[in-house]
């Protein structure tokens, strides 16, 4: 019953693969996991600003990153030239870790260039049953009982950010947490309340989902996780 109910999931994620394959093809290369490298330069997305679609609307996608996500990440160059910090010797990790040495600036930019890299990084065109694969399922029921009650935890922790920011599953010795950080912090901040290895964010602002779904934030979040790379999440889950 159960490898019968997983053969038409799969079949119908293939049919629905099939119609899609010239966005595959560009956005998600043959594994399905795209690199996962962040630098302090903008990278080019793997998918079409369409390829997120109904979900994440194109224009919401084309300003997204070309203005607000491109707007951090040059405010952060300016701040790592002003601050003197030699980016070819200290990866953008390291620089989270440190943040609270830094001035305003480069934690809201450095912090904003990074959590938006992350975030282009755990998404993909959208599944009808997309759901996460065997060993990152296991970990769910084992630190939250059930997927179920994660999604509902996660959820929460994204309604209830006050004004702007970021909603974040991380995992820590092979445990899974949720939580939330304000404005353009992330869990790898040294100052940061939520700590832990940045598995999946999502981005609350505004500006990311108010073109379509004005003020319904909680639409924009139950939309979210039929466009989540649970594959590129797994990957993530391997290191912590
Ligand atoms: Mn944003």
């Amino acid at each position: 019953m159960q490898s019968r109910r997983r053969f038409i999931i799969q079949s119908t994620q293939a049919a629905a693969a099939l119609t899609m394959i010239p966005d595959l093809i560009q956005a998600q290369g043959v594994t399905g996991i795209p690199s996962d490298e962040i630098g302090y330069t903008q990278t080019p997305l793997v998918y079409t600003y369409a390829s997120l679609e109904p979900s994440i609307d194109a224009m919401t996608m084309e300003i997204h990153y070309t203005k607000h996500a491109a707007a951090y990440t040059k405010n952060m160059t300016d701040a790592l030239t002003a601050e003197k910090v030699d980016a070819s010797k200290k990866s953008i990790a390291e620089l989270m870790s440190e943040i609270s040495k830094y001035s305003t600036k480069m934690r809201n930019n450095a912090g904003g260039h990074y959590n938006h890299e992350f975030f282009w990084k755990s998404l993909r065109a959208p599944r009808a049953f997309n759901m996460p694969p065997d060993n990152l399922m296991k970990a769910f029921k084992e630190s939250f009982g059930s997927f179920d009650v994660f999604q509902t935890q996660f959820t929460d922790a994204a309604k209830s950010r006050f004004g702007s920011g970021w909603a974040w599953l991380v995992g820590e010795n092979g445990k899974l947490k949720v939580g939330s950080t304000p404005n353009q912090d992330n869990p790898l901040m040294d100052l940061s309340d939520l700590k832990g290895l940045p598995l999946l964010g999502l981005d609350v602002w505004e500006h990311a989902y108010y073109l379509k779904y004005q003020n319904r934030r909680a639409d924009y979040i139950s939309s979210f996780w039929s466009i989540v790379n649970w594959d590129q999440v797994a990957a993530r889950f391997i290191n912590c």
